[in-house]
């Protein structure tokens, strides 16, 4: 990247982690005078409960950027209240152990409508963007839906969300399965916003179930692969060990090791038919630099802790310059 030219910047992202790395991408492109970056969010884990449409990663970036997202709990916005989901709870409807705040029901609600009404996924998204200045350009990752469900020891096979929020990643999954995938498309503007970008962002998102659902539409690899932009990963992994959710488990599932080396060695290096140029290590996991230039991906190491805007927004301005 010329330090002269502000680049043209495509963040492939998950949730909350997603959602921080953004954040701070969004105020480093700010300061560079760049182009509003264009987001591409998974939509994985989107669900049907009680007759609405929920997509927790496309919100939780819509409500992070928009400034309102719960910076406690991490999902969900800020001061919302829980009235229509006890009257859900008194009917038997929905999932006990899942949430549906009052505010983000009328998220769930005008999404849902906006479908029925025949809008495609990346229409709605783009509906939901207008509302808030983001700063960025948000796009699903597919139009297609699609799941993720969990494939356990024991046989048994549950959605997603299930799997994570009943029971907090504590049952052992034998895969991950997103039923589907192989139809789906990606979403208009994605291959495009790849083939035309300078830089390519992972963000520290759960490569399995984040990112690794992004990467499996068809045509997202290939788009990486001949994009002339360089594809620069953040790991997710600070100090041996995940920063924030149990993506840990995930990772055991598909035969990762949590480290930062092993997860750069699972997307690979470009020159050898994965998808990485360069691999942002942290100060704790410097030791994993060599290996990860072994693989043939350039290892940058760096502090990657996203304690506020600024922390990611320097993490972002070292991605961009990797
Ligand atoms: N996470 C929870 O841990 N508990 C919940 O009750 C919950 C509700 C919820 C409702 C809407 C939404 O968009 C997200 C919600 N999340 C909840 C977060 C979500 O399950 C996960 O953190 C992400 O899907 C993982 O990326």
């Amino acid at each position: 990247m010329s330090a002269s030219v502000p680049p043209r910047v495509v963040v492939l992202a998950g949730g909350v982690g997603g959602a921080k790395f953004t954040l701070g991408a969004r105020a480093a492109l700010a300061a560079l005078d760049a182009p509003e970056a264009t987001v591409v969010v998974n939509t994985g884990d989107d669900l049907w409960l009680s007759g609405v449409r929920l997509q927790p990663d496309i919100d939780s970036v819509l409500y992070a950027l928009g400034g309102q997202n719960d910076t406690v709990r991490g999902w969900g916005r800020a001061g919302d209240t829980e009235r229509v989901n006890a009257e859900l709870q008194a009917w038997g409807a929905g999932w006990p152990w899942f949430t549906l705040g009052d505010l983000d029901l009328g998220t769930h609600l005008a999404r849902t409508g906006w479908l029925r009404d025949g809008a495609t996924v990346t229409e709605v998204v783009d509906r939901l963007s207008r509302r808030w200045p983001l700063g960025v350009r948000l796009l699903p990752m597919t139009d297609t839906e699609v799941d993720t469900h969990v494939l356990l020891r024991d046989g048994a096979r549950m959605h997603f969300q299930e799997w994570w929020t009943r029971h907090r990643a504590s049952l052992e999954p034998a895969a991950f399965e997103n039923p589907g995938i192989e139809q789906s498309v990606p979403a208009p503007g994605v291959v495009e916003a790849i083939a035309d970008a300078d830089v390519v962002l992972l963000a520290p998102s759960n490569p399995v179930v984040s990112i690794g659902p992004i990467l499996s539409v068809p045509g997202v690899r290939q788009a990486l692969a001949t994009t002339p932009a360089r594809v620069v990963g953040v790991s997710p992994i600070i100090g041996g060990r995940v920063v924030r959710g149990m993506a840990d488990v995930c990772l055991t599932a598909i035969g990762v090791e949590t480290s930062a080396a092993a997860v750069a060695a699972h997307y690979g290096a470009r020159s050898s038919g994965g998808v990485l140029d360069a691999w942002l290590v942290a100060e704790e996991d410097a030791d994993a630099a060599a290996s990860v230039d072994a693989l043939g991906i350039r290892a940058v190491v760096a502090p990657l802790w996203m304690t506020d805007v600024p922390a990611s927004a320097a993490l972002a301005t070292t991605a961009l310059r990797a």
